[in-house]
């Protein structure tokens, strides 16, 4: 559906603009997102605890406050796969009906596009998250030295001695031993107490027993869990009209040990395979998948296209120890014109509008004294929208 913004007319498709909204108590308020040039958001209960069947009546209170400011409700971020799915352990069915009960709840609303992970432990995962980029202001970063610091010294996990190169050890005991313990506490916080949607947060102790019940878990029987899951899922999904879409691991490797299994092309197309429905789909998240430079953006989109059903565009910018930070959505190591031009072809040949987020963005200008949810704070996600739909624009008028 084109929509009607006067700027666009005659223009070709475009994507469905939104931006995340963590609900009321969301510091970011539908009136900015709005302010935006957003028609819609993407949200979550997060007021349900995990598992537990989501009522029709929250989503439809949910939904009414949306659209009491003249905005949509486009994407579900995220409806969380409980742990026990992902171990197949205790009570494991009984969540999965929750979750089908879940997508019925909300279809019976009127959200069809529903967002999930299945990272085990951990949602997506920094070291950082008031990195100084050069013009001031602030940004996500993953170090890997702090990270493998954190793991040794510590959590201090068993085994974890063996996966990291002497190299690696000498920089992480390096960077261990420069930090004061405010930056070590900070550190520990950063990467256990849950970042903004990640729906879990642990302590030393939480933590190491969630990453015991992985150990016998690899990568093949995870992935095997995530099929059986989706068996069930999928076939209620289609029955209702939802689209199913699954975000990568992010960052997209193995981090303390546990399998991770949605990283490159390779991994969508065993889970593709397996469930051949156009409703097990993709969120296809440049900041995730562009981490690694063996993932060709643009050439993802082609050979997934049909599945793409959900869009983040951010970039990364990485180095040769395995760091990465949050660049600007235009900057880094993600050719973000190319992977638009991409997007707009798959638009156009679809026949539809795909709805995009701009992920993340750096905290700046007066969002700098503010306190914020790291990465969703308002003027760096204007920012990050504002130049993607400069360059859509750009390029719907040049082809
Ligand atoms: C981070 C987000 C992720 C994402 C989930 C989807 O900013 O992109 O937390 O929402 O992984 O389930």
């Amino acid at each position: 559906m084109i929509k009607d913004f006067p700027s666009y007319k005659n223009t070709g498709l475009k994507m469905t603009e939104t931006m995340r909204w963590f609900g009321p108590n969301d510091p970011v308020s539908l009136d900015d997102i709005k302010q935006a040039g957003c028609t819609g958001v993407v949200t979550a209960l997060h007021h349900i605890p995990n598992g537990a069947i989501w009522p029709m009546e929250e989503i439809q209170k949910r939904k009414v406050a949306i659209e009491a400011k003249g905005l949509r409700w486009d994407v579900v971020e995220s409806v969380p796969v409980h742990e026990s799915i992902k171990t197949q352990s205790a009570g494991f069915e009984i969540f999965i009906q929750n979750y089908q009960q879940t997508l019925l709840n909300l279809a019976a609303c009127g959200i069809h596009i529903v967002t999930y992970n299945f990272m085990p432990v951990l949602d997506w995962t920094r070291t950082d998250l008031a990195f100084e980029y050069y013009d001031g202001s602030k940004a996500l970063r993953f170090e890997r030295a702090a990270y493998i610091a954190f793991d040794l010294f510590i959590l201090k996990r068993p085994g974890s001695d063996l996966e990291y190169t002497s190299e690696e050890k000498q920089r992480a005991k390096n960077r261990f031993d420069a930090m004061s313990e405010s930056e070590k506490d900070l550190l520990q916080k950063n990467i256990i107490a849950g970042l903004p949607g990640s729906e879990e947060s642990f302590t030393i102790q939480q933590f190491q027993e969630s990453l015991d019940h992985y150990r016998n878990i690899d990568e093949e029987k995870l992935r095997a869990h995530l099929i059986y899951f989706l068996g069930k899922i999928i076939p209620v999904a289609e029955s209702c009209a939802v689209k199913m879409v699954i975000h990568p691991d992010d960052p997209p490797y193995s981090i303390f040990g546990l399998p991770r299994i949605i990283r490159t092309s390779e991994d969508l197309n065993q889970i593709f395979n397996a469930i051949p429905s156009l409703h097990n789909g993709l969120c296809f998240c440049t900041g995730s998948f562009g981490v690694r430079p063996d993932n060709d953006l643009p050439k993802m989109i082609q050979e997934f296209g049909k599945r793409i059903h959900f869009i983040h565009l951010r970039s990364t910018k990485r180095n040769e120890q395995g760091d990465f930070f949050e660049d600007n959505h235009l900057d880094g190591d993600v050719d973000m014109f190319a992977v638009i031009k991409a997007i707009v072809l798959l638009m156009q040949e679809r026949g539809i509008s795909i709805t995009m987020r701009p992920d993340h963005g750096h905290q700046m200008l007066s969002d700098l004294g503010k306190k914020t949810n790291p990465g969703y704070s308002a003027i760096g996600r204007l920012r990050g929208l504002a130049e993607l739909r400069g360059v859509e624009l750009g390029i719907l008028r040049s082809i």
